[in-house]
């Protein structure tokens, strides 16, 4: 199959899977909406769900349904496991919809013209920690109901648990990182090295990158330790790749395209755009950077980008894109099987070259 097929794979699945967004908030309120004692609080997690879990691209929900029609034996693909794939498709869905209404709260997002951000709707104040924390708690609430009632029993159920459960605590302990390297009002470049770079992205994003395609092996019944470790290894560097480029677009991406205000400058990150700068400054620029890193002054935040337009930062990722994509195929064919390469060259045809 040749890549324009495949990248078809991803828009055809897409229709499914948002209409199988209604049967899961229906799954989660039909029993408790407008009746019980806990009506009200399910009206506001469908409020919750409905503006934070639909508008994105799907990505990575997507993934779970792609991956397992490539896993699936073709003998049992049938309705049953297109429902299972779309099911556990939205719950990675809902567990970034939680990493990310709690991000936007952390970073002190901003919103582009036109939109707001959960966090930011008039009266919510911190009331939104407690809503981000919803859509991670349906993930457990209807993985029981899917997995466990009686006549549905699936033999997937606790590695689907622990994966979960995994991943949570691996972007959990990603974000710690991100947010202590990035102390407010103190900054600290000496900080900001490579290898501290490379535990914070593989924490917060590489994990997540694995997660897809490790719930559509469990689903599909593959859930040897050796296939995942090697999924794995294919996996967290190219989602180290996708973090790479979501800091880049952070500063050069087209916010009316990225649908994000950029602020990782103002926030003190330890992005991937100051530690390659870093790597190359002179003592004076890195007293410049010093002065002016992490700050909310416009002035300031001007100082740092006109210090980064002294390098081609545009042409340094576009060497690193290039480089990491040859990269990541060799992986492939050293690690791909017993699972198809077509999971994996799918995957990247999707994160490489984006601009969102
Ligand atoms: C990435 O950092 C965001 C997260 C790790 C949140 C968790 C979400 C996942 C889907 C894993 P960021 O703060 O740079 O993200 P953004 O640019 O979207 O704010
Ligand atoms: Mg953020
Ligand atoms: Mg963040
Ligand atoms: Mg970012």
């Amino acid at each position: 199959m040749n890549g324009d097929q495949k990248s078809d794979v991803y828009a055809q699945g897409k229709q499914d899977f948002i209409q199988h967004f209604s049967q899961i908030v229906r799954v989660l309120t039909e029993d408790e909406m407008g009746y019980s004692e806990t009506g009200d609080a399910i009206a506001q997690l469908k409020e919750v769900l409905e503006y934070n879990a639909i508008g994105g691209k799907y990505h990575q929900g997507l993934t779970v349904l792609v991956a397992s029609r490539e896993l699936v034996e073709p003998r049992k693909q049938d309705a049953d496991s297109l429902q299972r794939a779309l099911t556990m498709g939205w719950f990675v869905e809902l567990l970034q919809a939680f990493f990310l209404v709690a991000d936007d709260i952390m970073d002190s997002s901003l919103s582009p013209q036109g939109q707001i951000w959960w966090y930011q709707k008039p009266g919510m104040g911190l009331d939104a920690i407690n809503d981000a924390m919803l859509p991670e708690a349906c993930i457990y609430h209807l993985l029981k109901l899917y997995s466990t009632a009686p006549g549905l029993e699936q033999p997937y159920y606790l590695d689907l648990i622990q994966l979960f459960l995994q991943s949570s605590y691996q972007t959990d302990i990603g974000q710690t990182l991100d947010l202590i390297t990035a102390p407010q009002g103190n900054v600290g470049l000496g900080r900001f090295t490579e290898k501290r770079y490379k535990s914070i992205v593989k924490y917060k994003a590489a994990f997540y990158s694995y997660l897809p395609v490790a719930a559509a092996m469990y689903i599909a019944g593959i859930d040897g330790e050796k296939n995942h470790a090697n999924a794995k290894k294919i996996l967290l560097d190219m989602g180290e790749f996708f973090q790479i480029q979501d800091d880049y677009l952070d500063l050069f991406g087209d916010p009316s395209v990225t649908s994000k205000v950029g602020a990782d400058i103002q926030d003190n990150k330890c992005s991937w755009l100051v530690v390659q700068r870093l790597q190359q400054a002179t003592p004076e620029q890195y007293q410049i950077l010093k002065k002016n890193y992490g700050q909310k002054e416009a002035k300031k935040v001007a100082q740092v980008k006109a210090l980064y337009g002294e390098l081609d930062l545009p042409a340094v990722f576009l060497q690193y894109e290039e480089d990491s994509y040859s990269h990541i195929m060799g992986l492939i064919e050293q690690y791909a099987a017993p699972l198809t390469p077509a999971i994996f060259l799918g995957l990247l045809r999707k994160i490489y070259k984006q601009k969102k």
